[in-house]
């Protein structure tokens, strides 16, 4: 009898973009294979929980038969490339997303075990070894990130990223990008030696050459990223060690290209925008509100079915925000009507009802799958935001947008050093409360108090929010406001050499 494992399988889609088609496989995997539902996860992909050991196989064939994989999810390579995937906020945005694929391609391991293994295909013959041009025999230190972002919406928080790419257009035109190194959220506690760090900009290249600058940074990192001690050994660590001057000269020499001063651009958000939008293209997109990612049916809530049957009319794609959200795509206006219908149907669409603060909340997975958590985050944060909505609502601050993250450890993977909020678990019930990171994801948060339970973090935001209500300048954003009271000290800013 084998023993009842079970495991994670994450998929690879870069830019978050599905079909429709893709949608209904992943959801029918979902429900045969998994725990019922889906995650939508903050690098903008699926994550399936609970697959028996007997059925991997199976739902990985499943997976690709849609066309899309799970090469490079997880491991010492470079992972999941974000690039918003709304296209109702910039004519940029589908260049910008097709040139994510192509980075992700282009990094791809080349190994042919994946398809041996999982999908059955041929055996390469004994002796015979594979060629990875890029990654070689021992691969990267370390897992390695990259996202793109389209001004002003820093939707994919860049610069927690080992690359950044901020793009740059003219007029409807993408012109090249940005490129900040040095970007990621993991520390442990208790040691000094790690810390998040946000990403230095380097400067511009254009669009025909970002593809080898990008690949030559992989490259500097793979030979001078450290490989005895696991906990330094992201491009941050090798960033800071080297200095960054030094990393891009180093990047420069071996690519042949000289990178120009960064180009002027301005981030006014990192969060997702809600809503009927309308692009260029004159489809429509809706960007849908699905608490911390899970696709699940709840009571009348009913997300997963509206988005199943949605998936089965065909009237929209499914675009994967870097927040853990979602927006129905490229819509004809004939269809809308058909699409509010079926939200109505399963009583999704409430966006009137979501306050600021629980529209743009993150929380990681953490327990009861996640084996590194101490503590709760995915499970516990909308029990927690519903008392956070009490205070606001008591000085009127319901639908000022807040930006709140919880992760059950500090390895970050909700990107909590990026909350003007920032709880990150230290034990089961107890959280290391930060304040005070910029509301586009420019600047970090700072510590403000140790292992609090509920009622204290409750009690230290009772203090806070009315102040802030109270106090603030006309449209200062709570981070800017704790920072400038002196309640915390200005975290980490972006810095350009
Ligand atoms: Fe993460 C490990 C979940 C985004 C930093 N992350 C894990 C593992 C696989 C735990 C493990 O190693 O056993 C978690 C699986 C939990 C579960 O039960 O599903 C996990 N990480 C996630 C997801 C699902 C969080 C979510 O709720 O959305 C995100 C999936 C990403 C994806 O689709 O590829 C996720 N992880 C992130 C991010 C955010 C980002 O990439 O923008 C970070 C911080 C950015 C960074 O990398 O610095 C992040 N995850 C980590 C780390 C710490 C890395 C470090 O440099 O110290 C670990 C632990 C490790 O690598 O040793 C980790
Ligand atoms: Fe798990 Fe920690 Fe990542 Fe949360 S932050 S998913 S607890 S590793």
């Amino acid at each position: 009898l084998e023993p009842l494992f079970s495991f994670m399988i994450r998929a690879r889609v870069a830019a978050g973009i599905a079909t429709a088609d893709q949608w209904l496989v992943f959801d029918r995997l979902a429900v045969q294979y998994g725990n019922g539902t889906m995650k939508l996860t903050t690098r903008q992909t699926f994550q399936w929980h609970g697959i028996l050991k007997r059925n991997l196989k199976k739902t990985m064939q499943g997976i690709n038969s849609t066309l899309v994989d799970t090469i490079a999810a997880c491991g010492d390579v470079n992972r999941n490339v974000m690039g918003t995937s709304n296209e109702a906020l910039s004519p940029l945005v589908p260049e910008v997303a097709a040139f994510a694929k192509k980075i992700s391609d282009h990094l791809l391991p080349k190994t042919t075990a994946y398809h041996e293994i999982w999908l059955d295909k041929k055996l390469i013959t004994e002796g015979q070894t594979d060629d990875e041009p890029l990654y070689g025999k021992t691969y990267l230190p370390r897992k390695f990130k990259i996202a793109l972002a389209v001004p002003p919406y820093n939707d994919t928080d860049i610069f927690a990223n080992d690359i950044g790419l901020i793009a740059i257009g003219e007029g409807k035109e993408l012109k090249g990008f940005n490129v900040a190194i040095g970007g990621g959220m993991g520390m442990t506690f208790g040691n000094e030696e790690t810390y998040p760090r946000l990403a230095d900009i380097i400067g511009y290249v254009p669009k025909e050459d970002a593809l080898k600058v990008i690949e030559e940074i992989v490259k500097v990192q793979r030979d001078y990223g450290n490989r005895e001690n696991r906990k330094l050994s992201r491009l941050k660590y090798t960033v800071d060690r080297l200095g960054t001057e030094v990393f891009k000269q180093l990047v420069e020499e071996r690519s042949g290209i000289t990178l120009q001063p960064a180009i002027e651009y301005e981030f006014k958000q990192n969060g997702d925008v809600f809503g009927w939008m309308k692009a260029e293209n004159n489809k429509w997109y809706l960007g849908l509100f699905v608490e911390h990612g899970r696709v699940k049916d709840v009571g009348d809530y009913k997300l997963k079915s509206a988005l199943r049957d949605l998936a089965r009319i065909k009237v929209c794609d499914f675009r994967l925000t870097g927040n853990q959200g979602l927006v129905l795509g490229r819509i004809d206006e004939p269809d809308k009507a058909a699409v509010e219908k079926i939200l109505k149907k399963y009583n999704v669409y409430h966006l009137d009802k979501l306050s600021g603060l629980r529209k743009h909340a993150i929380a990681c997975v953490a327990l009861n799958t996640c084996t590194l958590a101490f503590a709760e985050a995915e499970r516990y944060l909308p029990k927690l935001n519903t008392k956070i909505e009490a205070i606001l609502k008591e000085v009127d601050l319901t639908n000022e947008d807040i930006l709140i993250r919880m992760t059950g450890c500090p390895n970050g993977c909700g990107r909590p050093f990026l909350g003007e909020i920032g709880l990150v678990g230290r034990s089961l019930g107890k959280y290391n409360l930060y304040l005070g990171a910029g509301f586009s994801g420019e600047r970090l948060n700072t510590l403000y108090k140790e292992m609090l339970d509920e009622q204290a973090i409750l009690a230290e935001l009772s203090e806070i929010i009315p102040k802030y209500a109270e106090e603030r300048n006309k449209g200062e954003r709570f981070g800017d406001f704790v920072v400038r009271k002196g309640i915390v000290k200005s975290g980490q800013t972006i810095k350009t050499i």
